[in-house]
């Protein structure tokens, strides 16, 4: 159980975390959702919109939001589905992963309520757990089926990176892949052999991707990585200025500094037998990039290569 439960400005609870070197992550109860990282240097990782509404039902539209049981607004659940807008609580039972330490982890749990089985009659238990290192935010999912019957789902963790400039972003690892295109009513594309840029609303869902992703921030000379396991697809979304002008909880202009690079399993979804458990994983860290000295090559990154002589800003 975590040592530092407080309750923000909107009476919501949430645990810090923090390590050693500084770095911190705020994460709430409601929606299991981590709606900060901060590095050592307490610079903001991940985007928050400037209207984001605090206030349940509402999905906060910022950090890492949960979609589950449903990436998308198919038959009768909301979008997305409802872990992000339900409270969650501290799991005490976490038999199956190694002990946390409290300071930098927290486990955290949803399970199917009487509610939730009128428009999603399956009974599971979905457990989240965070842990922070020095220059590392890995999220654990699990989903367990604790229904007398099969279930499938689809997942997502949805990553709203913090970036510069969002046309001085490239995204380096989902070249030549199979994507469906969601303004194009999901029909199946097949990406160029470059870099990702990003010139207009895009909002595509990427098949079977390699594990590492790299988005690069150029002005920032950050690159992020994302490492994901057990979920093949990646999700890559702005919504551009027509589309941030139409959400009313995100501001005008913040689609210049975000970019949701997300970890998902949504082409093939995940079938649980009776008392079976899904497992996921994702790991995000940033790496310092200097393009003036040409010390990042993306596909080095990717390949798990590190400068001999990283570069100190
Ligand atoms: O990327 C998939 C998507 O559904 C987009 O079409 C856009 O709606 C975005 O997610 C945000 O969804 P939300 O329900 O969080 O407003």
């Amino acid at each position: 159980m975590p040592l530092n439960i407080i309750h923000d400005a909107n009476g919501l609870p949430r645990t810090i975390l923090t390590e050693p070197n500084g770095s911190s992550a705020e994460v709430l109860l409601y929606g299991g959702q981590v709606v900060s990282w901060k590095n050592e240097r307490k610079e903001e990782l991940l985007f928050m919109s400037s209207k984001a509404i605090w206030k349940p039902p509402k999905a906060i539209r910022g950090g890492i939001p949960v979609y589950f049981p449903q990436f998308g607004n198919l038959g009768s659940l909301e979008q997305h589905g409802f872990a992000r807008n339900r409270m969650w609580s501290f799991d005490g039972d976490t038999s199956s992963l190694p002990p946390a330490n409290n300071q930098s982890s927290v486990d955290l749990i949803l399970k199917s309520t009487e509610e939730d089985l009128k428009t999603w009659p399956r009974s599971f238990e979905l457990r989240l757990r965070i842990s922070l290192s020095a220059g590392k935010l890995t999220l654990i999912p699990r989903v367990r089926n604790t229904d007398n019957k099969p279930f499938s789902f689809t997942f997502a963790l949805r990553n709203y990176l913090s970036v510069s400039d969002i046309s001085e972003v490239r995204v380096e690892g989902l070249e030549t892949l199979d994507y469906l295109d969601n303004l194009e009513r999901r029909k199946r594309f097949t990406e160029q052999a470059d870099a990702v840029t990003i010139d207009g609303e895009i909002d595509r869902v990427y098949l079977t991707t390699p594990t590492k992703i790299a988005i690069i921030d150029h002005e920032k000379k950050r690159t992020f990585v994302l490492r994901k396991e057990s979920m093949p697809d990646a999700v890559v979304w702005n919504p551009w200025d027509k589309k941030a002008k139409a959400l009313p909880d995100l501001g005008d202009v913040d689609y210049k500094t975000m970019l949701c690079v997300d970890s998902a399993a949504i082409e093939t979804p995940i079938v649980l037998k009776p008392f079976e458990e899904w497992k996921g994983y994702q790991e995000l860290s940033t790496v310092s990039s200097s393009y003036c000295s040409g010390q990042l090559d993306p596909w080095k990154v990717l390949q798990g290569y590190h400068s001999p002589h990283p570069v100190n800003h």
